[in-house]
């Protein structure tokens, strides 16, 4: 846990590898990357940094590793959104500092110099014509103004502002203080501002927020100075990143201002076992009392709870801070076409009192079910589960990775079209507001880490990475649909480095998600205690890897037929078939295919198929699916997820049309040939393994898919 003091030095370094975006490299020196070595000019950023420094300090401190609970109303808590359209401004390029220079956040934007009007959510890059701002690198500038009413002041109300993330470091001022700060583009940032508001007028909150990766940032990423003259013009760099999907920057989730009471809930941590028929929630909740202003204490707080079901019933009630609940003939948490009823929630309506009554109320909701693997199987509730899935992205045009409610429920809406039950948050932690969704849907989560591509493995690297493992296990660690943290994507771990660097990481988000304090439920006798299996996608050469021997199952992405051996679908199974078998010979443990797939240009149609045609990218699938289904009979291969849900933006590339088009939708959610042919194969599966009824309509396209497994 950092607090904001220290992590202001944290930034401070952080402003230093910025400012490769500062120091411009003397002409005639050769190419170098930001981060790996290159020469800086010391006394440029240590005055950027001290200009930071003094901002930051000024302030009071504060934990900005942890988000909070999400901003829920309650009896006790009141909710504003800050969401809207907010002013905004680049820093110039050629003048990154320029911001904290002229104090930008001290007054409104629009009187330091011209602004325009930016939407809460969304991302900058695609909202307008400009070239510079989609494919702006450095500080982007942000504020609003909004009122808190006096009644909150008179109440003795804390007060909470709350971003879901802002990617990728940011600082945030309220009334031209700096609050907070934190790295990372997808968790979310909280600072409690009780003392910094001004009541009944006009309150102005900056945010400044810098997009640039380096090597020690995760994800990572490099900017290269292009200093032959005679090729570039002066000061000319570029941004590159490990991975194909753009980097989009902003405020890409909603921002909130919220009341507690002085003494308040601050922390909920509930894990589920289940007992014949009974269901069991343990729970820890940590209250806290606020530093600032009178306590309304009279007493030790004391904890309580009602248990409510689906439809706001009182089932039963608690007393304590820790402790179990029993429910009889609970309802158990289901993943979708695993029941009649999946994805059933109650509701702990979790309360802190004093002596003179309640202080602060809670609403946490809880799927009850329980997690198991061994060394072939995956459980949900003690029954095998075979994932059938897709990668997926926070992605769609004008918004880029803004959180947008039509999409999510059109996403989830198509994921259930599919008969899929699970998908990947490849390749960072998505919005609560997603993760909401697939909790009350049903749908199993592998709830990923933005460790993309990663090499290097330093560690430095490595803390920021247990950093990040920590946040996101302390975000999610309640949620039900979240049955395997995802530590990485694709890491260079052919290098001898990521042995070790991997034991740690993985060890840390273990012990980051040990269960109860109080009862130890749940797998306890897991090592390190963890409720749920950790894993790292994999897809470095099996027999020189060495990330594999930490995980508790082996994620492998493999493109037969496309990244090797293009054109030639006649090998998939075989290879394939090979490919899993030795996996799960070498580390005798379950096996998955997290992503396989091929491009395909919607409309392209061509037979025999071609590459980039839909039926290339069909054929692909059903020599994929041949495969899987032998793979399945050996026992030990637990699901298939495709490379991808969705078509999704790129960066300009000459091999990419502006967008990776493994989709099995289009960009806009319509499907291709792919789509339609997952949903017989997915539907198919769902009927041999779950049981289900195939719903009418589906596979009324054609004969696209093996007509006698339906
Ligand atoms: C995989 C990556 C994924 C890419 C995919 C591709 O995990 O993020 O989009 O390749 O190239 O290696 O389409």
């Amino acid at each position: 846990m950092y607090l904001l003091c220290t992590i202001s030095v944290e930034k401070l370094s952080y402003c230093m590898t910025a400012s490769c975006l500062n120091n411009r490299p003397a002409a005639n020196v050769q190419d170098k990357q930001c981060g790996g070595g290159n020469t800086v000019e010391m006394e440029t950023y240590i005055t950027i940094a001290i200009g930071l420094l003094t901002v930051v300090l000024g302030t009071q401190c504060a934990d900005n590793t942890w988000g909070g609970l999400y901003p829920r109303e309650s009896e006790s808590r009141e909710v504003r959104s800050l969401d809207g359209l907010w002013n905004f401004r680049l820093a110039p390029l050629e003048d990154p500092e320029k911001g904290f220079r002229e104090e930008w956040y001290a007054q409104p934007l629009r009187k330091t110099g011209a602004v325009i009007s930016m939407p809460v959510p969304s991302s900058y890059n695609d909202v307008t014509q400009d070239k510079a701002l989609r494919d702006h690198i450095g500080w982007a500038w942000y504020d609003r103004t909004f009122y808190v009413p006096t009644r909150w002041q008179e109440d003795k109300q804390r007060v909470v502002l709350r971003l879901g993330s802002a990617h990728y470091n940011s600082i945030i001022y309220l009334n031209g203080v700096a609050v907070t700060s934190h790295e990372g583009g997808h968790l979310p940032i909280m600072s409690e501002i009780t003392s910094g508001l001004v009541y009944g007028q006009e309150n102005l909150v900056t945010v400044a927020i810098n997009n640039t990766l380096t090597p020690e940032t995760i994800p990572q990423g490099s900017i290269t100075y292009h200093d032959d003259l005679t090729r570039y013009p002066p000061g000319y760099f570029t941004q590159s990143y490990n991975f194909d999907f753009t980097n989009y920057a902003g405020l890409h989730r909603p921002v909130y201002v919220y009341t507690t009471p002085r003494t308040y809930i601050e922390d909920i941590f509930v894990t589920t076992d289940i007992s014949g028929t009974d269901g069991i929630i343990s729970y820890d909740i940590i209250t806290a009392t606020t530093k600032i202003g009178p306590k309304r204490l009279n007493d030790a707080p004391g904890c309580s709870m009602k248990v409510l079901d689906k439809d706001g019933s009182h089932v039963t009630s608690a007393i304590g801070c820790q402790g179990s609940i029993m429910i009889s003939n609970a309802s158990l948490w289901w993943p979708y076409l695993m029941s009649e009823d999946p994805g059933y929630l109650y509701t702990l309506k979790v309360a802190v009192s004093d002596t003179e009554g309640i202080l602060d109320v809670y609403p946490q909701k809880v799927g009850i079910r329980t997690i198991g693997w061994n060394s072939t199987t995956l459980t949900i509730n003690n029954k095998p589960v075979y994932l059938r899935g897709c990668g997926k992205h926070e992605d769609a045009d004008i918004r880029g990775k803004g959180v947008d409610y039509p999409l999510i429920v059109k996403d989830f809406s198509l994921l259930k079209w599919l008969g899929a039950n699970s998908f990947r948050t490849s390749h960072y932690p998505y919005a609560e507001e997603i993760m909401d969704m697939a909790d009350q849907e049903g749908i199993m989560v592998v709830d990923e880490c933005p460790a993309i591509g990663l090499s290097g493995f330093g560690e430095t690297l490595m803390n920021k990475h247990i950093s990040v493992m920590e946040e996101l296990v302390h975000r999610d660690r309640n949620r039900p649909s979240v049955i395997m943290w995802s530590v990485g994507n694709e890491p260079r771990s052919d290098q001898a480095a990521a042995k070790d660097y991997f034991r740690l990481v993985v060890a840390a988000t273990r012990a980051a998600d040990a269960t109860r304090p109080v009862t130890k439920v749940v797998a306890a006798t897991k090592a390190e205690d963890s409720s749920r299996p950790v894993t790292c996608v994999l897809n470095r050469p099996k027999y020189k890897e060495y990330a594999g021997s930490s995980l508790d199952i082996i994620l492998v992405n493999r493109y037969y037929s496309w990244y090797s051996d293009t054109g030639h679908l006649e090998i998939i199974k075989l290879q394939t078939v090979t490919e899993f078998t030795e996996w799960h010979e070498l580390h005798n443990k379950p096996v998955m295919i997290s992503e396989y797939g091929a491009g395909s240009m919607p409309g392209l149609h061509t037979d025999p198929a071609f590459t980039w045609s839909e039926e290339y990218q069909a054929e692909l699938m059903l020599q994929n699916f041949e495969a899987f289904d032998e793979l399945r009979k050996k026992g030990y291969f637990i699901g298939e997820m495709i490379w991808n849900f969705a078509d999704f933006a790129t960066p300009q590339e000459y091999n990419r049309p502006g967008a990776c088009m493994k989709g099995l939708f289009t960009r806009a959610r319509q499907p291709k040939l792919a789509g339609h042919l997952m949903r017989v194969h997915y539907w198919s599966l769902a009927q041999k393994i779950d049981n289900v009824t195939v719903p009418e309509g589906v596979g009324r396209l054609g004969s696209v898919y093996n007509w006698k497994n339906l």
